[in-house]
């Protein structure tokens, strides 16, 4: 048995050399706002209850505790009113909300949180919280048998278990895989889940560099390299609603415009307006439905953001308006680099009026990137954000609605690829260097995007893409993975990497389909665009000298399937747009890795090879050459599959056809989802239909007017939809739950299909009308807008 002295403040030595101090023994407890401040031999350490189950611990290496919230944390979260009970007993100090308790042994300071029924939840290890003389705290807490899972972008498992996580935003062309633990976004937090299912997590809040080591089999650490210790504790206790609690925290995805739900094409580069123009036109002539257009680096004056190339793309304006007339919209790239040249007007203005990162003694830092030496913004600031905002203005007045932020980590070609970890950043007054906020440089460059294009755009909404990000990202950009490559192993690791950053409060995420770099190949770019298809963030992009990979470069039968793929995108666009709005407004990611809605299934603790869409159509892609059969798992319940209507039962394995043009997907019985007719993009009108897989089961459509904010004036509709089998009936009942737009819908009939069911003996309904087609076993349903229910026999 080991005694309190093992951690008394003599340091002790480990084995790489670090000597590790801490925070030694509780000798008083202050209060101070809404804040507890334990106060420590060797430190302060802040307890702050944000409500009841989610509570903040700050350690501070001075007289007071530092309890100013990180940029990223909600204003509602940082106010809120929670009743603690605080009580003091020789041996600890005891806090108690409606819903936990929280421990802290006073010799030494030891940390533990039950929940009301006593059951020990987490609890700091011997070696406790402190820091080392490597100037990085650390806190250790015991973990037996845990899964651990979130950590944003990262390759690897979906099951973060016996890894390390390392934090620091970086651009890897080499290519990613499972050792590669620094990308491009850094989301410090993660779920731990319990044998017994009990979920709770941990976000540490801190944009330097950070290290989770989940290497040990029974506790893990969390450390920083600058700066001290601020951690976040949430008791789930179940993993939806985790991700609840952690978007309640650093806030939720805003409904993205629907043309962003679309298919996007995009290249490194279409470099002329000549070569724009004939790929639309290649969209439209085949009848590939298609949304979104990309102007990489090329578009520009020698890489000068904010311009146009004066031959390549001599009349923008025009260009986007005939784009526009024929349904498309272009995101033209921007990247933080502002070229350093005397003639530019941006970078006269940003040094006239201070807006470049500098050195303490004023120097200005020039870093390499496309344009040549350049000079970086410091969107640390405030003031430097609302300028680089308004610098949209005249892509805005050009037409264009979506902007693309690349090289924000930021990247700089260099030996560290970034800035100077030396640079000081404004950082609204409170100065830090760049190795303090490394992490949110690429953040803050999508909010001053994502705020000032907001502003300008006249009610609509803005889409900002980002490679670059913290914790909080998701309430300015979609964010994509980078630079893969057009590997299967590629497309496989993309999935729990998408999976994850769901989980990690990213909904819209998405990898280049086809592949980045390398070339890609017919099959490679058939599947990928399937499961693409199912994804969130739905973009085909290619790098430059590599082959092109359009849906029609490599000709029959792929361009076919291809096409098939893109179109079922938008038949599940309405259904697609509902899900996004359930993360817009839950945190709950549009898709999900099976353990977040089958938690207690032992059988998906690491799986990711196949995921939810939403939260009742599996999507099992095919992520291997020559694969015409896969094994798919089914989880508890009754699973249609959509392609044949074989009905199976889950907790199970079955083997899923899966030939070139069929990726398998499964629809649970009792599913009703909204669908629609194929259209060439979201600009044009579309017919909703209502699918109903047979059985038990309820949904509630959310559709809007796709482009502005009027949604939150209640200019949005619902409608609910339900089923229920009892015997030989089906019971339907819907109810129109909003009317606060106009659809277009008001007056025409209700249309629904019931699939893979016998031709029914009657169908009950005032007006309905039904016809069965024996050869696909479709009962379609026409409804009239005053009759809210059917019953059909069979
Ligand atoms: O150093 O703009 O990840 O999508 O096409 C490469 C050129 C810079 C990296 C991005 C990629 C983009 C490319 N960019």
């Amino acid at each position: 048995m080991q005694g309190s002295e093992a951690i008394k403040p003599e340091n002790y030595e480990v084995k790489d050399g670090v000597t590790y101090f801490s925070v030694g023994e509780v000798l008083g407890l202050d209060k101070s706002g809404n804040a507890f401040e334990l106060l420590c031999e060797n430190a302060v350490v802040g307890l702050q209850f944000l409500t009841d189950k989610l509570f903040r611990v700050k350690l501070s290496r001075q007289a007071k505790a530092q309890m100013t919230f990180g940029p990223m944390i909600e204003t509602h979260a940082t106010v809120a009113k929670v009743d603690v009970l605080a009580e003091e007993s020789a041996e600890s100090y005891h806090f108690e909300t409606a819903e936990l308790v929280v421990e802290v042994q006073k010799q030494p300071y030891r940390l533990s949180v039950y929940d009301k029924q006593g059951t020990l939840i987490s609890a700091d290890t011997l070696r406790g919280m402190g820091w080392t003389d490597k100037n990085g705290t650390f806190c250790s807490k015991d973990a037996a048998g845990e899964d651990f899972y979130g950590f944003g972008e990262k390759t690897g498992d979906l099951n973060k278990k016996g890894s390390v996580q390392s934090m620091w935003n970086t651009d890897v062309y080499a290519p990613h895989n499972p050792e590669i633990n620094e990308l491009y976004e850094s989301i410090p937090f993660f779920h731990a889940k319990k044998p017994d299912g009990t979920v709770y997590g941990f976000f540490l809040d801190n944009p330097g560099k950070t290290r989770f080591d989940l290497q040990a089999k029974d506790s893990f650490r969390l450390a920083t390299e600058t700066g001290d210790l601020d951690y976040y504790f949430f008791y789930g206790p179940t993993l939806k609603d985790l991700v609840a609690q952690y978007t309640y925290l650093t806030g939720r995805m805003p409904l993205p415009p629907k043309w962003a739900l679309g298919y996007h094409q995009s290249r490194y580069s279409y470099e002329t307006e000549g070569e724009v123009r004939e790929l639309a036109n290649n969209f439209r002539n085949m009848q590939i439905p298609c949304d979104v257009i990309y102007l990489d680096i090329h578009y520009m004056d020698e890489y000068r953001v904010f311009t146009w190339h004066p031959t390549r793309f001599p009349q923008p304006k025009h260009l986007l308006e005939d784009l526009r007339d024929d349904g498309f919209r272009v995101v033209p790239i921007v990247d933080p680099g502002v070229k350093k040249d005397p003639k530019y007007p941006i970078y006269q203005q940003g040094l006239a009026f201070d807006h470049f990162c500098k050195y303490i003694e004023g120097d200005l830092y020039i870093g390499k990137v496309w344009p040549g030496e350049s000079a970086l913004p410091d969107f640390t600031d405030g003031r430097t954000r609302q300028w680089w905002g308004e610098k949209h203005v005249g892509l805005v007045e050009a037409g264009i609605e979506g902007i693309w932020n690349d090289m924000n980590e930021p990247a700089i070609f260099n030996e560290t690829k970034t800035m100077d970890v030396n640079v000081m950043h404004r950082n609204d007054g409170d100065p830090k260097t760049h190795g303090e906020l490394h992490n949110l440089y690429g953040l803050y460059m999508s909010m001053a995007t994502y705020e000032g294009m907001k502003e300008q755009m006249g009610g609509k909404r803005p889409f900002v893409l980002t490679r670059a990000g913290y914790a909080g990202i998701q309430k300015y950009a979609a964010v994509w993975t980078g630079d893969n490559r057009s590997f299967w192993e590629h497309l496989e690791m993309s999935l729990p990497m998408i999976l994850n950053m769901g989980l990690s409060g990213i909904p819209f995420a998405g990898a280049d389909v086809g592949g980045f770099a390398f070339d890609t190949n017919a099959e490679l770019l058939t599947r990928w665009t399937q499961v693409g298809a199912f994804l969130p963030y739905f973009r085909n992009h290619s790098a430059i000298g590599f082959v092109r990979q359009e849906p029609w470069s490599f000709g029959e039968p792929y361009g076919r399937i291809i096409k098939r793929y893109i179109e079922m995108r938008y038949e599940f666009l309405p259904h697609l747009y509902t899900l996004f709005h359930e993360a817009s407004t839950t945190g709950l990611p549009v898709v999900r890795p099976l353990v977040l809605e089958y938690p207690l299934d032992s059988n998906v603790r690491n799986l990711s090879d196949q995921f939810l869409f939403g939260s009742n159509i599996l999507v099992a892609p095919i992520l291997r050459p020559d694969q015409t059969m896969r094994a798919v798992y089914l989880p508890e319940g009754t699973w249609i599959d959509f392609h044949t209507g074989e009905s199976h039962e889950g907790g199970r394995h079955v083997l899923a056809e899966a030939q070139l043009e069929r990726m398998p997907l499964y629809v649970k019985a009792g599913t009703v989802y909204a669908g629609g007719n194929v259209i060439q993009h979201t600009g044009e009108k579309q017919e909703i239909t209502y699918h109903l897989y047979k059985g038990n089961g309820s949904y509630v459509h959310y559709d809007d007017n796709g482009e502005t904010f009027d949604y939150q004036q209640g200019q949005f509709n619902l409608l609910s939809i339900s089923q229920r089998v009892d015997g030989e009936k089906l019971y339907i009942h819907w109810d129109l739950e909003h009317q606060g737009f106009e659809s277009g819908a008001s007056g025409q009939p209700i249309r629904m299909q019931v699939h893979f069911v016998e031709e029914p003996k009657r169908v009950e309904g005032d007006g309905v009308v039904s016809t069965y087609d024996r050869e696909t076993r479709t009962l379609s349903l026409s409804v009239g807008r005053n009759v809210h229910d059917v019953v059909v026999e069979f």
